[in-house]
């Protein structure tokens, strides 16, 4: 007779889960118990995070990475309220993730017992009710396996985000009869079927037909129907435009790519979007403040179509003319077949080929030579030096603006081509959204970064990581580096070390507010990598970055550190965040 927790397992086993990022604590024991008599027979693997956010960020790395289940674990308490943060970010950017926390057993409810995180404690599942898609305490065994499905379902469909389950000590260690599985979990976790609003595409096509220029917004949601849409720019002669979390489905180097709309954003994405085309596509976005330039009319009109399979993001969009609910693919493959019915004469492209370099601002920093180096030279080193197969990962503050505006993937295959990321038979099983790029948008904390790099790598084994952060958010959850290198993991970690919250310090400075709160002390992060056994290296100029062996490093199995004295003088493209700051009038 195996327990609750065991069966957890088993259900987290049977759904293709490999990896769960948690920390222990007497409240979920018999949980690890059980994650240790799966890890023997060559089932899950248990990671073991520094702090529960880092965990909650690992697992949002890995769901993103893998289109699987996120699974953190956590003991009640601290434990859970330290979780919260990655919890919310994921519940931000719809990331399917299983949040366990633990309680004390039932019986001591309302006894001041340890860390009691029921309505009589410091009640956590209260905390956890804003920032999940379904949130229960386990209050009987015989609960267990209905809520489980219920929250495994709810994690996975749209809008997708992180479902939690409070389970006490002692629900985990109730024995429940295995193999009496009796829900068909494949059919329950499908997605939605491919259904398509016949109607709306009919619709959609008609108007493709007659529209003269059509511009497309690639949103994060675009993901897995990336070639589709790609398709369908070719077959409508669009130019297209990303979101900043779109940005790393497509190849920079597409003919048809005019730059990113919005937080970090190129200036190329607006004029074109305000060139008055005939219609704007808007495909899987949240039209939130950072992907939509801070609710920039430039997309917020009139000309916009937006297709989602997200009801709340389509919500954000009540002015468009129209709506098209259903998954992307689908709607795509459904507009292909009907446009292709009656195929446009052959379109020759009116825009000759773009150097993504035509849209940078400053252009002349990402060439700079200058100590310390330019950010923007940084993000030039990276594109260049780093192997295609490589996945950026880059942290809230600065560096998302840097890569968001100047990194581009080094694949001069994709340049011939002009495809988005391709995907090739075996890693579509592996990864149905595969991004060169990944930002967290929204809620956007600090670190993230750091623990989904980790997750990521830990996703792909082999597959080189490299995580763009900031001093300010390495001293924060830099701490994580260690679980990289415990588990063997290949993943740059670039500080930009500047010595502040320099995306703070540049907001006050162009808000023509108070400088304060903002300085950082110097710290010497090779040293502090050193000190965990971790190889690092201070750069301080163009040429010791040059210098360095990018494949090497990034075919270590184990994280490298770079400490890279950056221009704290170098002004971010931030005015995104500056329009929506603003007071009004
Ligand atoms: C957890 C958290 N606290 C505070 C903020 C507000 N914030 C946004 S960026 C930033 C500064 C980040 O500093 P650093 O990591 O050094 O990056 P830099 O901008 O200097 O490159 C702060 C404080 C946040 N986003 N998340
Ligand atoms: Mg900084």
């Amino acid at each position: 007779m195996r327990n609750a927790a065991d069966l957890v397992v088993a259900y987290l086993e049977q759904i293709g889960v490999e990896h769960v990022f948690g920390i222990p604590g007497g409240a979920v024991e018999p949980l690890y118990d059980a994650l240790a008599r799966s890890e023997r027979r060559g089932g899950l693997r248990h990671i073991l995070a520094r702090h529960e956010s880092g965990a909650a960020f690992m697992a949002d790395g890995y769901a993103r990475e893998t289109g699987r289940l996120g699974v953190c674990i956590s003991t009640s308490g601290p434990g859970a309220t330290n979780m919260i943060t990655g919890v919310a970010c994921a519940y931000d950017n719809g990331v399917p993730m299983l949040v366990i926390s633990g309680q004390p057993s039932l019986p001591s409810f309302g006894k001041g017992a340890l860390q009691e995180s029921a309505c009589t404690g410091i009640n956590t599942v209260g905390m956890f009710r804003h920032c999940t898609r379904y949130n229960s305490l386990v209050s009987h065994p015989e609960q267990l396996e209905q809520k489980l499905v219920s929250a495994l379902m709810h994690a996975y469909q749209a809008p997708q985000g992180p479902a939690h389950l409070s389970i006490p000590l002692d629900v985990l260690r109730s024995p429940v009869a295995m193999g009496r599985r009796a829900y068909d979990l494949e059919a329950l976790l499908m997605r939605k079927a491919d259904l398509v609003d016949e109607g709306a595409v009919l619709r959609l096509a008609d108007e493709l037909s007659q529209a003269g220029r059509v511009v497309f917004l690639i949103g994060a949601g675009a993901g897995d129907a990336i070639e589709e849409v790609l398709a369908l720019a070719e077959t409508t002669d669009a130019l297209f435009v990303c979101t900043p979390d779109g940005k790393g489905y497509v190849n920079p180097r597409h003919r048809r790519y005019r730059g990113v709309f919005g937080f970090g954003g190129h200036a190329a994405a607006e004029e074109l979007l305000r060139s008055a085309p005939d219609l704007v596509l808007a495909f899987g976005t949240s039209l939130g403040e950072w992907n939509s330039a801070g609710w920039c009319d430039a997309v917020l009109n009139s000309r916009m179509v937006h297709i989602d399979s997200n009801d709340e993001n389509l919500m954000q969009s009540p002015m468009a003319r129209m709506h098209v609910r259903g998954r992307l693919k689908a709607v795509c493959e459904r507009l292909l077949t009907v446009l292709q019915a009656e195929p446009p004469a052959a379109v020759p492209l009116r825009v000759g080929q773009t150097d993504p370099v035509a849209f940078l601002h400053a252009a002349d920093a990402f060439a700079s030579e200058a100590s310390p180096v330019k950010p923007q030279r940084l993000m030039k080193a990276l594109s260049e030096r780093c192997p295609p197969s490589t996945r950026f990962v880059a942290d809230t503050g600065n560096s998302t603006t840097w890569a968001v505006h100047y990194l581009q993937p080094n694949d001069r295959r994709l340049l011939r081509q002009g495809l988005g990321i391709r995907r090739t038979a075996a890693n579509e099983r592996r990864s149905g959204t595969a991004s060169w790029l990944r930002v967290t948008m929204d809620f956007a904390p600090m670190g993230w970064a750091i623990g989904a790099a980790i997750g990521i790598a830990r996703a792909r084994p082999n597959g080189p990581v490299v995580c763009i952060t900031g001093d300010g958010s390495y001293l924060m959850n830099g701490q994580e580096i260690t679980v990289a290198a415990e588990e063997g993991l290949p993943v740059v970690f670039v500080v930009l070390n500047d010595g502040a919250l320099g995306m703070v310090r540049h907001g006050q400075r162009l808000a023509g507010a108070e400088s304060i709160g903002y300085a950082l002390p110097g710290v010497d992060f090779r040293r502090m990598a050193e000190a965990m056994g971790i190889p690092g290296h201070r750069i301080t100029s163009p040429a010791e970055l040059e210098a360095l062996d990018f494949e090497a490093m990034l075919a270590r199995q184990g994280p490298t550190l770079l400490d890279v004295c950056v221009d704290p003088d170098e002004v971010p493209p931030m005015s995104v965040r500056m329009r929506a700051l603003r007071p009004a009038g």
